[in-house]
């Protein structure tokens, strides 16, 4: 089975910020997830480089689009290895490669009769790169996104004919339900085509900082057609010239935030059916992180530097944070006071504590030899269990909960660090030493209870603290990936003490 999972290509006009990074770990947990469950895996994210937003922002700097995008995509190349992401290709919407396959399927889309030359008037965002509906303006002819004023324009270009979509696009909402996720994302989705479509700009004639049209040169490609086409084109160029990766991997799964919903949800799917391509397979829509309940942008200025946060506490604590602190698809605030918290009691504590503390047991009773064993009730059973812990993680995966899902896992983390309190393998320990045998086999069974249920929930974990997770598996001398069931491996190994995977906070560094 494969799985094909993309975030939005980011705006080269300025720096990566928390807000870009949690889309980027969000398509990442997906895709290491669907990994561990055996699937044929692509990943794809990249830089959107041309149009309004990056020729202003250009302007503004004194620099050529070209050389403030080469400069800014940087920026973007960074992020992906500094939260650790696991993607198989970077698309840069300035490649070539793109270029001429956004050419090609565009000319395809005229050539079949769904554009048209016509003059437009209408409110201007220039940040968004988007004419706004009546309903999409905010008070003082305000983008209500950016916050900046919109100004009236009027443009004669080529048009696409987004009315002739209406019904086909009723269609896809009402046969695949659950094509737009969360459900209250989809009900907008809808209202925005039910209350009716109008043609849409496919070019723009002042602007010269974009993929000219096939077959009107004079005009460049407006920039929203040109970056949702990487989704499409990247699959025919990922492999370096080699195999074609569409057949394999297309339909994409899409992660993004509700400001493109509208582009993501209505002009994409059209735009695809104009051209004859199949539709996505399916698009998620997460909320906002913010800080100071105002959303994060280059914009508005109050961004948080994920490069900063990473090298104070490293990816897996951002990562784990952010799905942790915000219930994924809903807006949420966060902070460096809540951050902080949740690193010293659920990474520190509930889980980098456990783990110590388990390998330290076999390493001082058995001299890290794992007693052979079986799942004991105790800790295996219903509620919180470690047997139910994968078809629970999978059913959350599947409804793209992933705030759920590590939920899942933690009330096993909780369920384990109760089993060691509950069987006190110290006072076990001890009476064995004193010479009793059942009090020895109780000490076996504990053990081997202990590092089975932190081999099963370590690997649970993989998709949100990847790096950890290497640690600890090493440690545990595990060498599967895959996602295990509780009971699955019978003991036997040798396992090894670790330093704390997530050390107490340094006062001295703290910003
Ligand atoms: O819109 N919280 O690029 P962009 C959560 N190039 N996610 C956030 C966020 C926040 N505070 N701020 C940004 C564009 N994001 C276009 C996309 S796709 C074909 C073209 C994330 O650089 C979120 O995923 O403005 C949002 O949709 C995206 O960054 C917008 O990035």
């Amino acid at each position: 089975m494969s799985y094909y999972v993309t975030t939005p290509i980011f705006y080269v006009n300025g720096e990566p910020h928390l807000g870009h990074a949690y889309s980027l770990i969000a398509a990442d947990i997906f895709a290491r997830h669907h990994r561990q469950r055996g699937e044929d895996v692509f990943f794809l994210t990249g830089t959107d480089e041309h149009g309004e937003p990056v020729s202003q922002a250009a302007e503004k700097a004194g620099m050529a689009p070209r050389q403030f995008a080469d400069l800014h995509a940087k920026g973007f190349q960074a992020l992906v290895p500094a939260v650790n992401a696991s993607n198989d290709f970077f698309i840069r919407t300035t490649d070539p490669r793109h270029i001429k396959r956004v050419q090609e399927v565009m000319q395809r889309v005229h050539d079949n009769g769904y554009v048209y030359e016509g003059e437009y008037i209408g409110f201007y965002c220039p940040r968004c790169a988007d004419f706004k509906t009546e309903s999409e303006i905010g008070p003082g002819h305000r983008c209500p996104i950016h916050e900046i004023e919109l100004t009236e324009e009027a443009e004669t270009n080529w048009f696409f004919r987004l009315s002739a979509f209406e019904e086909p696009l009723r269609r896809l909402y009402a046969e695949r339900p659950d094509w737009v996720l969360p459900e209250f994302r989809r009900n907008e989705a809808l209202s925005f085509i039910e209350g009716g479509l109008r043609d849409v700009s496919v070019s723009r004639a002042r602007l010269d900082w974009g993929v000219p049209l096939p077959w009107d040169p004079d005009q460049v490609m407006y920039v929203w057609f040109d970056a949702l086409l990487n989704y499409y084109t990247a699959l025919g160029f990922a492999d370096a010239g080699r195999a074609d990766l569409t057949g394999r991997f297309w339909p994409p799964r899409h992660i993004i935030a509700k400001d493109i919903l509208k582009f993501h949800a209505v002009y994409w799917p059209a735009l695809l059916m104009a051209a004859g391509i199949e539709t996505p397979h399916s698009l998620y829509i997460h909320g906002y992180l913010l800080m100071d309940d105002k959303k994060m942008s280059k914009s508005l200025g109050n961004g948080l530097d994920p490069f900063a946060v990473i090298e104070r506490f490293g990816a897996d604590s951002l990562r784990f944070y952010c799905f942790r602190e915000v219930s994924f698809g809903q807006d949420g605030s966060i902070s460096p006071v809540g951050f902080e918290a949740r690193y010293e009691t659920e990474l520190a504590n509930d889980f980098g504590n456990l783990a110590s503390r388990v390998l330290a047991m076999v390493e001082r009773y058995r001299d890290g030899f794992v007693p052979d064993g079986r799942p004991d009730p105790a800790v295996s059973e219903a509620p919180d269990g470690l047997a139910s812990l994968p078809s629970e993680l999978i059913d959350a995966f599947d409804n793209s909960e992933l705030s759920a899902a590590l939920e899942v896992i933690w009330r096993r983390v909780r369920r384990l660090n109760r089993y060691v309190e509950e069987s006190a393998p110290w006072q076990l320990a001890k009476a064995a030493d004193g010479g009793d045998a059942a009090a020895r086999a109780a000490l076996d069974r504990v053990l081997y209870n202990l590092v089975e249920g932190l081999r099963v929930i370590t690997l649970a974990l993989s998709p949100y603290i990847p790096q950890s997770v290497e640690t600890l598996l090493d440690a545990l001398a595990e060498p599967d990936r895959a996602l295990a069931e509780f009971g699955s491996r019978s003991g036997g190994q040798m396992v090894r003490r670790i330093a704390p995977l997530f050390p107490k906070i340094d006062p001295d560094k703290a910003a």
